[in-house]
């Protein structure tokens, strides 16, 4: 039991497996994982598919032969290993250049160079296969707001994603773009800073259906917030493009835990939203290793994020088979007809319709059973 399959499509960046627990702090305590090695432990673990940042394969500074040879021999990888790319990211934060952000910089050069970039890492992806292409702006923000006004920011960063849009389709490619939020760190505040905020941008840019959300549960979780209720409201939107599985604490640093290790309840009411809306993309772990562990360690920490997920999956759908659990549910949920369209006749109706409060609010909901019943199941004696 809790095999993963293909069908699951779970899968891990480049970069989560081969994090070598570097922090500010501290040196790196794990050796290099080359990309194709990590492919291998990928394949091994039981894992569907592999992501990626251009720099997480190609090195920036790679001449075009070079990359071309380690693209050529990671294909390889890929296919020896039977693990595919579903989705492609840029690195828009890790090189110098990227200070001051890079779609929101405000040295025009450093913008360009970020569309630049990202072209290129577009190009990448579409090779390995990929159609869902991340964004995430982790310099796009500021320390000091004396530097640039927050809604020229915006103007900027809708710039640069209507001309990637425009790069796809002159390409060919069929990607969609996938936008991920996070409030701080590495800026002292970053654009963008919610699931949320990112609903809000996308229905203004030129090619709205080409672009959706990459929710992930740390960075909902750092800012103190739901992280079901922002999937939630992206899944309603049609949005949910991609999901960033991990966990974490509030009010602390990016932990970017094995996915349920802070907060299996959550995580459990996040895995019975995502199969019970029949949510259909890759469940993606952007989380990586404590840094304790060796490489066998890695395999522990990837191994247990999927576990984890076919455990809380199982248990969602004995939640949902529970009788008595429905049966509060149901209770809960009252009787009568929906308020309808409005017409003049129905708005007349409602102003005259009589209610009464009193006998409508006096019966309790029984929540703090169903809640129990909840916590009975996720602990395992029902
Ligand atoms: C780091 C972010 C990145 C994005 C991809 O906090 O989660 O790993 O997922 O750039």
């Amino acid at each position: 039991a809790y095999q993963p399959q293909p069908a699951h499509k779970f899968t891990f960046g480049l970069w989560t497996i081969s994090n070598r627990g570097r922090d500010p702090f501290g040196e790196p305590v794990r050796d290099p994982l080359p990309p194709n090695d990590a492919v291998a432990m990928l394949g091994d673990v039981g894992a569907w598919g592999v992501n990626l940042h251009d720099n997480d394969l190609v090195p920036i500074d790679a001449t075009a032969a070079e990359r071309d040879r380690i693209v050529r021999e990671f294909k390889a990888a890929m296919q020896q290993h039977g693990v595919v790319c579903p989705m492609a990211t840029v690195s828009l934060f890790t090189d110098p250049i990227f200070k001051d952000g890079a779609f929101t910089a405000n040295d025009p050069q450093v913008r360009a160079y970020a569309v630049q970039k990202t072209m290129g890492a577009m190009d990448l992806g579409a090779e390995l296969g990929a159609t869902i292409f991340v964004l995430w702006g982790g310099r796009e923000g500021t320390e000091t707001d004396a530097c640039r006004r927050p809604d020229d920011a915006v103007k900027r960063l809708r710039e640069a994603v209507n001309y990637l849009c425009e790069y796809n389709i002159a390409q060919g490619y069929q990607y969609r773009f996938a936008m991920e939020a996070k409030p701080n760190e590495p800026r002292g505040d970053i654009y963008m800073s919610t699931t949320g905020s990112y609903l809000g941008f996308i229905p203004t840019l030129d090619h709205p259906d080409m672009v959706g959300v990459n929710p992930e549960v740390a960075h909902e979780t750092m800012a103190g917030l739901n992280f079901t209720h922002a999937v939630g409201q992206a899944w309603d939107a049609g949005k949910l493009f991609h999901i960033d599985l991990n966990d974490q604490n509030p009010g602390r640093y990016d932990q970017d835990f094995r996915f349920g290790a802070a907060n299996p309840r959550a995580a459990f009411f996040l895995v019975k939203f995502l199969e019970d809306v029949g949510y259909a993309g890759p469940r993606h772990f952007d989380a990586h290793a404590y840094r304790t562990e060796d490489y066998e360690g890695v395999k522990a920490f990837a191994r247990g994020c999927m576990r984890t997920y076919l455990i809380l999956k199982e248990k969602a759908a004995r939640w949902n088979a529970d009788a008595e659990i429905q049966a509060i549910v149901k209770a809960a949920h009252g009787d009568g007809a929906n308020l309808g369209p409005f017409s003049a006749d129905s708005a007349r109706a409602l102003a005259n319709r009589e209610f009464d409060r009193k006998a409508i609010a006096a019966p309790g909901l029984a929540y703090e059973q169903l809640d129990q019943l909840t916590t009975e199941i996720l602990l395992g004696v029902r």
